[in-house]
């Protein structure tokens, strides 16, 4: 088993793929993000699809239309995942949740850096519940918010950002609560980012 989930977080089409295959059997998931995508097309998404589940870090916050057609490109490209932010409300995140079909949808109910306004949180959590998303995206390096989302959510899965360049604790964020942890630039700007994995793996007990 795995719990990492690989923040693919660079601009270049050959680094992104051969990171991909050369990660792609030690973590969970891959996640692109904007960065990624705005320099090499949605079609990205699909090449890494035959390498690993990858999540969509859309972050995804228009009204329900404009969410509805960003999840579709995402699912028609083999997203085996999608984020999306739950602040815009009821109806945009039904909105992706109906157009995801099979595809995981995440939603974001806090993040990694303090100036997140958190004053929302619980009505995001319950929401999300309410509207049957797979999991929730919650700080794996705040770790009061994340115990307290996590005792919110039930079986809900939790991926957590914000270890390492973030100041996070990869134990801390699983003891936490969290399922997956998010990790990116303490992998890929590893001189040895597959030892890196398999460290951090080791550091979980994971093989
Ligand atoms: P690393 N990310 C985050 N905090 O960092 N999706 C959040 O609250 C959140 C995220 C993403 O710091 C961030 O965009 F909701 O290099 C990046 O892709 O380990 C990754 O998680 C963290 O990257």
């Amino acid at each position: 088993m795995n719990r990492i989930i690989f923040a693919l977080d660079v601009y270049d089409y050959n680094e992104a793929l051969s990171l991909s295959r050369e990660l792609s059997n030690d973590v969970f998931a891959i996640k692109v993000n904007w960065p990624l995508v705005m320099n090499n097309g949605i079609s990205i998404v699909k090449e890494i699809s035959r390498y690993s589940n990858v999540i969509c870090d859309f972050k995804i916050a228009d009204i329900d239309n404009t969410n509805r057609l960003i999840t579709e490109k995402a699912r028609e490209n083999n997203a085996w995942g999608i984020i999306t932010h739950s602040f815009t409300g009821r109806r945009s995140l039904k909105a992706v949740v109906s157009a995801a079909g099979d595809m995981k949808v995440f939603s974001l109910v806090s993040m990694s850096q303090e100036s997140f306004i958190d004053n929302y949180t619980d009505d995001l959590v319950k929401m999300s519940m309410e509207e049957n998303v797979y999991g929730l995206v919650a700080p794996g390096n705040r770790i009061d918010i994340l115990r307290h989302i996590r005792s919110m959510s039930g079986d809900l899965k939790i991926i957590a950002p914000g270890i390492g360049a973030q100041g996070g604790g990869i134990t801390d964020a699983i003891m936490a609560g969290a399922d997956y942890v998010i990790i990116g630039r303490s992998i890929y700007s590893d001189p040895e980012p597959l030892k890196k994995v398999k460290s951090l793996n080791e550091i979980l007990g994971d093989d």
